[in-house]
């Protein structure tokens, strides 16, 4: 071949795979569509969380279908049937409660949609019904406050009682916070549960069941723990209703560190706070588009968190983000 010849074969081939290159990225730009199942509205928490999903689609160039499940798991499989339908590109959620997934996850499996789980696990025993879940490690959390506990109180003999408002029945945050506390102080007998019952995360919750609580044990009660800041603040209301001190005759320990958690640490009503971020959104963004290319992702993807006690809360709560 003669070289202007051979310079013409390089061009018109460079400007084939040019086009091919621009026929595949406009395949690869395809809109993605995410159908999410939201808990629902319950805590300062959630609020968060929904807004990091909602600005992260944006950021992300995502189509968001969002439905919100007012803690109710039949609405978040009704929502899950109705992405389905709608043979949206990925299925993300965040479940109420840890079981009774396997029916409708099935039905995605079949439909050939991915699931994403966020937040919040699940119990099933086929873990091919979702591809990663994203979120905290609420057993360690519960491990975090028994730690912080065994030092508070190690140079006291006990008993220790303590009063325990639990999350929403059978949610994965409720249970394995629970289990983390007790993996800690189950060898440590003067550390008692004497009531546990669930608040379901809220504030109004929260005051309720710490109501009853200060009416039947009043002084008893040395250390409340409560599975949410919401439910904590509730309690806080209850307790000086009934003339008991916060954070001073009680050791409060709460969970998720947002700023109404930290502004009562600042009063010292809260004693100590266990993080968990609700600021998952960019992390899920990423998952979406990367199990749509293909990509292989890691079956369990942690947050990095830390705990906050009472002493550094002025200092921290500028930086905080919730
Ligand atoms: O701690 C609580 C919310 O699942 C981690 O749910 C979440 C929990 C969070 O209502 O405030």
């Amino acid at each position: 071949m003669k070289v202007a010849t051979r310079l013409i074969a390089g061009l018109l081939v460079g400007a084939a795979l040019t086009v091919a290159a621009s026929v595949n990225s406009f395949a690869g730009d395809k809109q993605i569509t995410l159908g999410f199942s939201q808990v629902g509205a319950e805590s300062a928490w959630r609020t968060a969380n929904t807004v990091s999903v909602k600005t992260s689609a944006k950021d992300a160039g995502i189509n968001l279908k969002f439905s919100d499940a007012q803690q109710k798991q039949e609405n978040q499989i009704k929502a899950i049937r109705s992405f389905i339908a709608q043979k949206v590109d990925v299925i993300a959620f965040s479940p109420v409660v840890e079981s009774g997934w396997e029916p409708v996850l099935t039905e995605a499996k079949n439909a050939k949609i991915p699931v994403i789980l966020t937040d919040r696990s699940i119990d099933v025993k086929d873990t091919s019904l979702y591809v990663t879940m994203i979120g905290s490690d609420f057993l360690e959390e519960g491990r975090r406050a028994g730690r912080w506990l065994e030092e508070r109180y190690k140079n006291e003999a006990g008993p220790i009682n303590i009063a325990e408002l639990q999350g929403t029945v059978g949610s994965a945050p409720a249970n394995d916070r629970h289990a983390g506390l007790m993996e800690v102080i189950k060898n440590d007998p003067k550390f008692k549960i004497i009531a546990s019952q669930s608040g379901d995360f809220t504030l109004a919750g929260g005051k309720q069941v710490m109501e009853a609580f200060a009416k039947t044990y009043g002084k008893q009660i040395n250390v409340v723990y409560a599975h949410n800041d919401d439910m904590a603040l509730g309690a806080i209301q209850a307790m000086e209703e009934a003339g008991i001190k916060p954070g001073k005759d009680v050791s409060v320990v709460s969970f998720d560190a947002t700023k109404g958690g930290f502004e009562a640490m600042i009063a010292g009503k809260i004693n100590v706070d266990v993080e968990c971020s609700p600021l998952l959104g960019p992390q899920l963004m990423t998952a979406v588009k990367d199990v749509v290319a293909g990509k292989q992702l890691p079956k369990r993807i942690v947050t990095n968190e830390t705990v906050f006690p009472m002493s550094v809360a002025a200092q921290i709560l500028p930086q905080r983000k919730y």
